[in-house]
């Protein structure tokens, strides 16, 4: 079954198409197409990043009513965790747990990843500017949670170190990137990930 998902929402905000195949990590015969294009560039290439190292085939479409701000642009992270809690289906036979560290330069970060039905986010992510291109820094924590929550996961970011807060945010997204593709692994059995029996 392919893990797959497609998500379209049309609210008088914005208009939003998500396309997401969980696997898509290259390899033979596997072709990973990412395209994204929301209206804001840093975020564009935050999304891309998070697809690329994820091993994930993304396409994401948004007009969204930037005339008012970037919020419900960069909001797009709901529609993105819902496709990925989509896409992964019933919670059976992955590792559930992933952990991510990537660095950029002299920044580095942390991603702690739990597939668990049990939505929850906590980041330390330490930006100080107000903007990155068209993007308020505000948002970038913000996409961690939206994302988290509509995913149902439980989800940790912390940027560890790093003095450039593109490199700061660069760095949290590939950090997601390679816990998401450690969780969502499949481990060829299908065994729930839980003592519970169920998630
Ligand atoms: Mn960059």
């Amino acid at each position: 079954m392919p893990r797959q998902a497609t998500i379209s929402r049309n609210t008088n905000e914005t208009k939003i198409e998500v396309f997401l195949d969980l696997d898509c990590a290259p390899g033979p015969g596997v072709k990973q197409v990412i395209e994204v294009s929301t209206g804001i560039g840093f975020l564009d290439h935050m999304y891309t990043a998070l697809a690329k190292h994820g091993g994930m085939s993304l396409t994401m479409k948004c007009q969204g009513d930037l005339w008012i701000d970037d919020h419900h642009t960069a909001d797009i992270a709901i529609a993105l965790g819902t496709a990925f809690k989509e896409a992964l289906g019933e919670v059976r036979g992955i590792r559930r747990y992933g952990t991510g560290f990537a660095p950029l330069d002299e920044a580095l970060s942390r991603a702690v990843i739990d597939i668990c039905s049990r939505p929850y986010c906590v980041t330390d992510l330490g930006l100080k500017r107000e903007k990155i291109g068209d993007l308020s820094t505000e948002m970038i924590p913000h996409i961690f949670y939206s994302f988290a929550i509509a995913a149902g996961v439980t989800l940790h970011v912390d940027v560890l170190r790093g003095e450039n807060d593109h490199h700061r945010s660069e760095s949290a997204f590939k950090a997601l990137a390679l816990a998401i593709r450690q969780a969502i692994e499949q481990t060829g059995s299908s065994d729930v990930p839980s003592t519970k029996g169920v998630l």
